[in-house]
């Protein structure tokens, strides 16, 4: 398949869908308004949402219907990174080619910004199992991106993550870390559209398979770019560290591998999500 045409396709479905989805910069409160619009609408790969979408590709729904849970997930996504860049975390300066939401516009602004996009993203689960006709899937769909962000996702990865910066995390740790930072989000992109789909169990476990070896290749992927660049992360314990640069890229494979080998169940179907694990492997950026 053309995969370059497809994710080319798809990216500009979910900018425009973002687009419409975030406040009107000419709307008061304008500064916190064009912080949000500037944190999600620089130049993201939109990985998550895309994977969204896949999801209703495989069950036969149009992946236009799929739309608000796709931007959630990327508002939530947008707004970790917010977070993240901060100086009270990991205090960076340029974020997607661009000055950090903080830097661009302050501190407080960006804060709020993230706090505006993760309430909002709630709002679009929510109202895309309604659109959906499937009322009844919207709690177990919140829940699940809840699960995602709060002390058993995100925010916990990031509180293991500060608490080991400058120390040496084992492999096992560094897993852990990983899962909470990138995976559960992953997991989110899959498992949501798929809850609000109304797929088998056996669908959703498959997915959910697949999203966990996808997260954590996509992260050790991650290392292995910043290893190209030793200078931003001195000293910091990562795959490629613990495994060297060829282990990690072997234990990549070999995520890639059991990814592909979770959706084979799909059949044909699964064509687009096997050539994205791929891709994940394969990126360079
Ligand atoms: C309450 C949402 C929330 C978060 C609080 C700050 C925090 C806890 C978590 C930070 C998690 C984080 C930033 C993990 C890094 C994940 C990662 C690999 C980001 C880069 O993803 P890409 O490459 O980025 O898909 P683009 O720019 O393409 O979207």
């Amino acid at each position: 398949m053309n995969l370059q045409g497809y994710l080319c396709e798809r990216k500009q479905w979910i900018e425009t869908a973002l687009s419409e989805r975030l406040p009107a910069a000419a709307v008061e409160p304008k500064n916190i308004h064009e912080a949000m619009r500037f944190a999600v609408l620089s130049s993201g790969k939109r990985l998550r949402p895309i994977f969204v979408l896949t999801v209703a590709d495989l069950s036969g729904e149009k992946p236009e219907k799929l739309l608000d849970t796709a931007c959630a997930i990327e508002f939530v996504h947008t707004a970790s990174l917010i977070l993240d860049d901060l100086p009270c975390m990991d205090n960076a300066q340029s974020r997607r080619g661009e000055p950090c939401t903080h830097v661009k516009f302050d501190q407080a602004s960006a804060l709020l910004a993230a706090m505006a996009l993760l309430s909002k993203a709630f709002e679009l689960v929510a109202h895309n199992a309604v659109v959906l006709g499937r009322d009844q899937r919207a709690s177990q769909a919140v829940s699940l991106l809840s699960d995602a962000i709060c002390t058993k996702g995100l925010v916990y990865g990031q509180a293991l993550d500060l608490a080991y910066t400058g120390k040496n995390a084992s492999l096992t740790l560094l897993h852990d870390i990983h899962h909470l930072k990138a995976g559960v989000l992953f997991l989110a992109s899959l498992r949501i559209p798929a809850i609000l789909l109304d797929m088998s169990k056996e669908a959703v476990d498959a997915l959910t398979t697949y999203a966990n070896a996808v997260g954590l290749a996509f992260q050790i992927t991650d290392d292995l770019l910043d290893a190209a660049h030793p200078e931003e992360d001195a000293g910091k314990s990562t795959f490629a560290t613990h495994l060297g640069v060829n282990g990690a890229h072997q234990k990549v494979s070999s995520l890639v591998k059991e990814a592909i080998a979770a959706v084979s169940c799909f059949g044909e179907r699964a064509v687009v999500l096997q050539a994205l694990a791929h891709y994940v492997e394969s990126r360079e950026q």
